[in-house]
């Protein structure tokens, strides 16, 4: 490459044109590539807000300074002498490093890591004679923006790491925004939001050596959650499969705290949101989760965003449970004010109330998903919070941290934070103020600006508090008697659960628990399971070779509730992926058969081959390889499907060195282990033709539940769609439960 001519002046017209096509030589620039139009000014789902064209973030095709000058040279500082020192003067170079030493904003104190999508909620008017939220009438359609998260890792961790997952959904409705932020648990912690930082210090990694990262499984959370038994309930959700989501796709949602609707005629009704998928619920297994952060830190952002890309789009079903208002705010012994709390969906059940769909990915992470500010304190009229400790305290948090972690009190003029509804505010000034307000008088009442702006009234609109009326009461830091129960519902959670699923729950403890250094703790959380169930106590205990204690408070026993368990139903295999693992050996016209009909579903056919490029003969079909034998992990699919060759060969199997002509031929290592991981983790697996015997040669017996073959792809398709219906072939899993008692 010729070394350049620094004397030449960029973008002057140069006598002698270029000969090599350098990036920094300047030239006509091509026209924009689609993506690459400068961003309008839009409202956070995408629709124009008529804003002027001049308020546009970047437009032009050329290069320009933040002032819109336009610029030649971003690649060399102004320097005194090609060898000489970089000058002061060089206003281009110093806009360009100042703004970029100041692009990271603090990360949020909680809930960093997380992914976004745009979508529309339509309402199915259900609720209407319960509440007189517009959005929530028949059939009215509402943008919205949905971010999904995990709690206690920074904003660079990975995914799949077992903890709570934060479920916060934007409602842009013509009466303002609301927010629904909720988590995927249904109960939380504590029961008082003056814990919150106690319970994240705990949580989050340790203060002198910052690890470790995004993990539960260490002495300060198990030492805090120990002794603090309100949040044994919690932390058992956590150890339970429901800690590890398959997907956000596949997460159930909960507004957590009991909200109050309000209908048109003023009558309240207490009530729990739930998000149901459509597309089911369902979890990783913990040795696929390490696995995954590993291979793929990214996997649910990337699976999230994958979905909506190819039109999968995931949907949700919005519900709720429904309780009368009444004085004491119980419900068949359940307080509604204690958050550490749910009420079973067999005493209340979950109506329907409308389908949200998430339709598109984000166009830039920054700006939409890092930015957004959820806030419980974001309602409309016809919902109303209650005074539930733990959400009175989110109502001042919310609105505080945005503070510090979006430079000021002006956040909702953000794009993707600006309300659909009008808004005429008389909050004035402040840092990023961006709005050019008229007018002389921010204040009421005026005569000045005509006495604008007005106040609404209920007939038009207003948001009125419901008037509560408050038990005599004296000021005092004390909780209900109500809120004493720690152990029932822990022990309901458990005892609903299938043996798969208590096997889960046993190993999780014990894992985590065996990462604490501190005897003490061990044996001060094996004290709490006591409480709960004491074939769970015992299972952890000898799991960690430690003695089994006994039950110190005695606990209601209450009915299990099904709904609670994970297994059992059956939904659509649409959005799964499936890995067909081929070679040169197999038939390629066969697998583009086995993709078109898993395709035809709705399913992701992922081609795993020894290298990339296609597989096919010459002047045949050629099949696209997406995955090869380096890149694949069994993690990233539902299921597997060996391909065979055409005609059954006794060396024409998948994954074998058949070159060495070795007389029994081996199986790739990468090949036996990808399969090997998904008969462990209960996948369904399949082959046809020869491919069966690469089955043989991983030692999975091609008669073993769960496990097809067949002569060609057709015969095998359908029996894996079946499969995946079940999420996974959940007799593979041992059966007794309680693992090790
Ligand atoms: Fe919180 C973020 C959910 C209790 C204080 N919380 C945050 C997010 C979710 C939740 C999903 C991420 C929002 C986003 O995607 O931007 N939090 C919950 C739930 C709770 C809960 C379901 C209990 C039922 N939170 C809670 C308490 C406090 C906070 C008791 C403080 C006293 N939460 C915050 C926060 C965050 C937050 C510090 C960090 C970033 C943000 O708010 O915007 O204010």
């Amino acid at each position: 490459m010729p070394v350049e001519d620094n004397t030449v002046i960029p973008g002057a017209p140069s006598s002698e044109p270029p000969t090599v096509d350098e990036p920094t030589t300047p030239r006509e620039p091509l026209p924009p590539k689609p993506d690459q139009q400068a961003p309008e000014a839009v409202s956070p789902t995408g629709s124009p807000t008529g804003a002027p064209v001049n308020s546009r973030a970047q437009s032009g095709q050329y290069l320009t300074t933040a002032q819109g000058l336009r610029l030649g040279d971003t690649d060399h500082s102004l320097r005194a002498g090609a060898r000489g020192p970089v000058l002061l003067q060089d206003h281009h170079l110093r806009e360009k490093i100042t703004h970029f030493d100041h692009e990271r904003i603090p990360e949020r104190v909680v809930h960093a890591r997380g992914a976004g999508a745009h979508g529309v909620f339509r309402s199915y008017g259900t609720a209407s004679k319960i509440t007189k939220a517009g959005f929530l009438a028949a059939d009215v359609e509402t943008p919205v923006f949905v971010r999904f998260s995990t709690v206690l890792g920074s904003r660079g961790s990975a995914d799949a790491v077992r903890d709570t997952r934060g479920f916060s959904t934007k409602f842009y409705t013509d009466e303002g925004t609301y927010d629904l932020v909720g988590n995927n648990i249904p109960v939380f912690f504590i029961q008082d939001g003056i814990k919150f930082p106690d319970v994240i210090h705990a949580a989050k990694p340790h203060p002198d050596r910052e690890i470790p990262q995004a993990q539960s499984a260490h002495d300060t959370f198990w030492d805090f959650v120990s002794l603090h038994t309100e949040a044994q309930a919690h932390t058992l959700w956590n150890m339970s499969d429901r800690g590890i989501p398959r997907s956000y796709r596949t997460m159930e949602g909960f507004g957590v705290h009991t909200f109050r609707l309000v209908a048109a005629d003023g009558s309240t009704t207490l009530v729990k949101f739930h998000w149901k998928p459509k597309q089911g619920v369902h979890s990783l297994v913990w040795e696929e989760a390490q696995i995954i952060n590993g291979m793929d830190p990214d996997f649910h952002r990337r699976d999230l965003a994958d979905a909506i890309e190819s039109g999968a789009y995931p949907q949700w079903e919005l519900g709720v449970q429904t309780f009368p208002d009444t004085e004491d705010q119980m419900f068949e012994g359940i307080d509604l004010l204690d958050p550490t709390k749910f009420v079973p969906e067999e005493l209340a059940p979950v109506q329907p109330i409308g389908l949200m769909t998430l339709n598109a990915n984000p166009t830039n992470y920054f700006a939409e998903t890092e930015q957004v500010a959820f806030h419980p304190g974001h309602l409309v009229p016809g919902i109303d919070v209650t005074n539930d400790p733990l959400l009175q305290v989110r109502l001042f948090s919310y609105l505080d941290t945005q503070i510090s972690r979006l430079g000021g009190p002006n956040f909702a003029q953000i794009p993707i934070n600006r309300p659909q509804a009008p808004v005429n505010d008389m909050l004035r000034d402040g840092m990023h103020q961006t709005a050019v307000h008229g007018g002389v008088a921010p204040y009421r009442p005026n005569s000045l600006d005509g006495g604008c702006p007005f106040l609404a009234g209920q007939d038009v609109g207003a948001f009125v508090d419901v008037p509560e009326a408050l038990a005599e009461s004296i000021k005092e830091r004390r909780n209900p008697a109500s809120f004493d129960d720690h152990f029932s519902q822990a022990r309901l959670f458990f005892r609903s659960m299938t043996p798969v699923e208590q096997d889960h729950i046993v190993q999780a403890y014990t894992f985590e628990l065996g990462k604490c250094y501190e005897a003490a703790i061990r044996e001060r959380q094996l004290m709490a399971l006591a409480n709960i169930d004491a074939g769970l106590c015992a299972a952890v205990a000898h799991g960690l070779g430690m003695p089994v204690p006994g039950a110190t408070v005695q606990v209601p026993d209450s009915e299990p509730s099904p709904a609670l368990s994970q297994i059992g139903g059956t939904w659509p295999a649409a959005g799964r992926v499936v890995g067909i693992i081929a070679d040169d050996s197999s038939d390629a016209s066969q697998v583009a058969a086995a993709r078109e009909a898993l395709d035809a579903e709705g399913i992701t056919p992922l081609v795993i081959a020894p290298v990339g490029g296609f597989l096919g003969a010459e002047g045949g079909v050629a099949v696209a390889v997406q995955r090869t034998y380096l890149t694949a992990r069994s993690t990233e699919f539902d299921a597997v499907i060996v391909a065979g060759s055409g005609a059954p060969a006794p060396d024409a199997a998948v994954g074998r060195d058949a070159k060495a002509g070795a007389p029994s031929p081996t199986l790739d290592p990468r090949v036996a282990l990808l399969l090997t991981e998904a008969f462990r983790h209960a996948k369904a697996i399949a082959a046809w033709g020869s491919g069966v015997s690469a089955l043989q040669a991983a030692g999975i017996p091609d008669d073993g539940t769960g496990v097809v073959v067949g002569d060609a792809p057709d015969a095998v398709v359908r029996p894996v769609q079946e499969l995946l219906a079940a999420h996974r072939v959940w007799e593979r899993f041992p059966a007794e439960g309680l693992s090790g008692s």
